[in-house]
């Protein structure tokens, strides 16, 4: 039996404390590989520090060429690899852990990434709303470096990323439009519960997390709940089984 791995989140003010889609493609990854594993929280300004306290490899460069931090993180005892990047652990967990279900089926790692580009693409209009309400829901020191950054990035404020009223209803329209696309991709599926029809894959990680996101953060879930005949309801709900925050 191996130790568990510690895999480090964001909390927030929700009753489950996770709430990030980036962390959720890691979180639905280790149950949908049934690894033991354990959460640590770590806040949003904490998170460089920790990195470079365990070795975490960065994920990108900043604007003054410094490298950026991000969660989520793995440290697995078991084999002393410390992993940065959603995409890269799945690829760490099915490489260390062969047994369970696998992440990614023989020759699917281009078409997962591709699938990740056209879900974002799709919904892109409502990542700005989404940006905003989740400032909402994170701890103090959190929320604060949340503002400071993403106000300085996007170059206005958090209040005006999507204000309610006709810019609001016009993002939602434009990602339900979006949605159409990867709504039309799953009905060529067979009929399965998962992306891959009956096999559950990485690419429920990826979908999972996002949507988990909005379910959690979002008011109007309910609506989006029910886009494309309720399609995206009754797929988060068809993952519950992976869903647990251990
Ligand atoms: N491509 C990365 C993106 C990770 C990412 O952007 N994580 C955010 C949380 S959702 C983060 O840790 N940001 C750190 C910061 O803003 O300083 C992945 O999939 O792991």
């Amino acid at each position: 039996m191996s130790s568990p791995i510690i895999f480090y989140d964001i909390p927030s003010t929700l009753s489950g404390n996770a709430w990030s889609p980036n962390t959720w493609k890691t979180r639905y990854a280790l149950n949908i590989k049934g690894v033991p594993y354990k959460t640590e929280w770590v806040e949003y300004p904490d998170i460089e520090a920790l990195a470079k306290k365990i070795g975490a490899p960065p994920t990108g460069t900043k604007g003054d060429g410094s490298p950026s931090f991000t969660l989520p993180i793995i440290n697995d005892p078991n084999t002393g690899k410390v992993v940065s990047d959603s995409f890269l652990i799945a690829e760490y967990l099915d490489a260390t852990y062969p047994g369970g279900n696998t992440l990614f089926p023989p020759g699917t790692k281009p078409l997962i990434a591709a699938f990740e580009a056209g879900l974002i693409g799709g919904i892109g209009s409502i990542l700005p709303l989404q940006l905003a309400i989740s400032c909402y829901i994170l701890n103090p020191s959190s929320e604060k470096y949340f503002r400071v950054t993403r106000e300085a990035s996007f170059g206005k404020k958090i209040e005006e990323f999507s204000p309610a009223g006709a810019q609001r209803d016009a993002d939602w329209a434009k990602g339900k439009e979006g949605l159409a696309a990867v709504d039309g991709w799953l009905s060529n599926n067979g009929g399965g519960k998962f992306v891959m029809g009956n096999t559950i894959s990485y690419a429920d990680g990826i979908l999972g997390g996002w949507l988990t996101w909005i379910k959690l953060t979002n008011g109007e879930w309910k609506d989006f709940a029910s886009w494309h005949g309720g399609r995206w309801g009754t797929y988060v709900t068809n993952l519950q089984p992976f869903a647990a925050v251990l």
